[in-house]
Parts: structure tokens; C-alpha cells; sequence
């Protein structure tokens, strides 16, 4: 077993925390003695013990000098919602760290790494970065551009047609194309964003029903993913009875409506759909509004650091013009 190995299950873990860890980094970590991990963990949830905490609390034995940490992403040496990292990485006498990125965190930014090596700690790395940076992507837009990852998801028939003449919905894309969207497009972002047209005109469920279950931190060990659903609604026209605000994850709902329409939809939070006010200007989102609500934490809703838009027209419009997209993808169907 090599560094890479010992990373990549640290990034498997990681991704157990998707969604769970709100605003926050998706990180795993492993201990190895004598080339076999001993004990591992990860983030788990928003606010709770990070990767590298979780795993030096559970596992009690002693550490030997000879002993590795592996973790996706450099310790933390801030006092935040738990105590720094570092801290326990000293206490309990680590010597040896592998990292795979640094922590783009203003608070920590090469700190973390600084002063584990001014105590005698050998860090080495970073190690896989690029898979560590793909993996955090959305954590690292939220912190150095202050807003999150972007993908601009379209699909169009290979005639050019988005929707039938009267404007009823098309069947563009096929069972398979779809089966990959939701495995590789739906699961991989927190949220799914669409303007309410969308949902007048096609009542999508925006789940990831079609992908393949993925292993979970739950005791059966597998769990389906299932994204936020933000809906951009200015003059509240959310239909009452579409899926997404009366199905059984209608909590997992965010409409975003101008604060001078948001009554028409006050009924709807009775299902645990989340109403965010946010003033609209005549082009779209005022930007920084609609960011400083989506990356912050309020009640259940802890922020998301990475967004599909799925359309329509307008929607992808807006993204666009305004430069908030980080990715294009176009899936071009038969439209049969
Ligand atoms: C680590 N290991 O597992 C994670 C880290 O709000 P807090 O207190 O949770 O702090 C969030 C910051 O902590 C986050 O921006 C990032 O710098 C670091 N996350 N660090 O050593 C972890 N999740
Ligand atoms: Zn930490």
C-alpha cells in the first residue's frame, strides 16, 4: 500500500460527510501502522468533531512514533466550532502526518502545517491534490471566491428542440444519459437550482432516484443521496401541489422569492419547504444576497458549497451573464 492508497480511502470517507457537513470540508482520515490502517473516521456533520478529531477520540490504543496520519485536507489549528485540530494531533503524540491539500481557510492557510513541523512533526505531502481538490471543489469556491461551485446542466435533442412546440415537456435524453446525470451530476452537488417555469412546466421530483446506491455512514452502511431542491420563484408561483414542495422531502426544499411575494407561499413552509426573501433586481439575483443566505447556516439548512443549475433557458441565462459558473454540461439526446 502506497500514500495514494491510504488517501484515496481518506476520500472515500470524506464523501460520506456529503451534504451532511453543510458549508464545510468534506475530509477522512486514516491511521496505519506497519502498512495497514488501524483506525479511520471522517466529518461527519455540520459543527461536529472534524476527520482527524473524530478518529484520534475513538481510538484509545497508543500511538507509536512509527504511526501515520493520513488525512485529505490540512489539519486545522483555529478555534472554531471544535478545537483545533493540531491540538490533538500534539496531545496524543503523532509524529507523522500525510496530507493532501491545504486548507484554503483564511484562518488556517499553510498554518496548520507550519506548527505541527515547528513542534517536530514530519508532514509530508500534499499528496493526490488533484483528487483532493476536485473532491473539495465546492469547499474551496466557497472559501476563496465566496460563493459556491457552479455546473450549468442542459440537454437538448440533437435537432436543437428543449420542449415540444406548445411548450409541453420532451423527453430529450435517454434512460442511460439519465441514470449518468443523476449519478455523476445530481449526486455529486448539493443542490439542484431551477426557475419556477420549470417546475410549472414539468413538476420534476430533482432527486437522484436513478443512481446507484452509494455507501453511507448509516448502520445498513448504504444510504440514497438526496440534493437540496432550490427553486428561483421572484413572484411566488410555486404551484401548491407540485412534487417538490408536497413530496416526502419537501424540508429538502428552498424557494427563493422577492421579499414583496413571499407571502403568497407562506402556506408552503407548513411542509418544512424553506422560504428565503431575497430582493430580486431587474436582471436577476442581487448575487451577494442570494450567497450570503446560501452559504450561511440557519436552523437545519447549513449552507451549500456546490450547485446544478438545471434550467431553464432564462435560468442558465442569468448564470451566465452574471459569469457564476465554474462548468457547462450539455447532454444532447434523441428527443424520441
Ligand atoms: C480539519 N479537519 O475534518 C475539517 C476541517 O466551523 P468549523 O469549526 O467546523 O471549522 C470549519 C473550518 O475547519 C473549515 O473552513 C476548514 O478550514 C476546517 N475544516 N479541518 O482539520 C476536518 N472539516
Ligand atoms: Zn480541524
Amino acid at each position: 500500500m502506497t500514500h495514494a492508497d491510504f488517501m484515496h480511502r481518506c476520500l472515500e470517507l470524506a464523501m460520506l460527510g456529503h451534504k451532511r457537513v453543510g458549508n464545510g470540508a468534506l475530509v477522512g482520515s486514516v491511521l496505519v501502522r506497519d502498512g495497514k490502517i488501524i483506525a479511520e473516521d471522517f466529518h461527519r456533520e455540520f459543527g461536529r468533531e472534524h476527520a482527524e478529531r473524530a478518529l484520534l477520540q475513538s481510538f484509545t490504543g497508543d500511538i507509536l512514533p512509527t504511526d501515520t496520519l493520513y488525512v485529505n485536507l490540512e489539519p486545522c489549528c483555529h478555534h472554531g466550532k471544535t478545537l483545533p485540530c493540531t491540538d490533538i494531533i500534539l496531545e496524543r503524540g503523532v509524529k507523522h502526518v500525510v496530507i493532501g491539500m491545504q486548507d484554503p481557510d483564511s484562518r488556517v492557510r499553510g498554518q496548520g502545517i507550519e506548527l505541527l513541523r515547528s513542534k517536530g512533526v514530519m508532514i509530508e505531502g500534499p499528496v493526490l491534490r488533484a483528487e483532493c481538490e476536485w473532491l473539495n471543489r465546492g469547499f474551496l469556491s466557497v472559501r476563496t471566491k465566496n460563493r459556491p461551485w457552479i455546473t450549468l446542466k442542459s440537454a437538448h435533442a440533437s435537432d436543437g428542440r428543449i420542449a415540444n412546440a406548445d411548450g409541453s415537456p420532451l423527453a430529450i435524453t435517454s434512460q442511460e444519459q439519465n441514470v449518468w446525470s443523476h449519478t455523476f451530476l445530481r449526486s455529486r452537488h448539493d443542490a439542484i437550482l431551477v426557475g419556477v417555469q420549470t417546475i410549472i412546466n414539468d413538476n420534476p421530483r430533482l432527486d437522484a432516484r436513478l443512481a446507484p446506491l452509494t455507501p453511507g455512514p448509516s448502520p445498513e452502511g448504504r444510504g440514497e443521496f438526496f440534493p437540496w431542491r432550490i427553486i428561483f420563484d421572484p413572484h411566488g408561483r410555486t404551484p401548491h401541489d407540485a412534487h417538490v414542495v408536497t413530496d416526502e422531502h419537501a424540508s429538502s426544499t428552498i424557494i427563493i422569492v422577492d421579499p414583496s411575494h413571499a407571502e403568497k407561499l407562506s402556506d408552503q413552509s407548513q411542509n418544512g419547504v424553506k422560504i428565503f426573501p431575497i430582493a430580486i433586481a431587474a436582471d436577476g439575483f442581487v448575487w451577494n444576497d442570494l450567497w450570503n443566505v446560501l452559504l450561511q447556516s440557519s436552523g437545519d439548512f447549513h449552507g451549500v458549497t456546490s450547485i446544478l443549475v438545471e434550467g431553464g433557458a432564462k435560468t442558465w441565462e442569468m448564470f451566465k451573464k452574471a459569469g457564476m459558473m465554474d462548468m457547462e454540461v450539455n447532454v444532447v439526446g434523441s428527443g424520441q
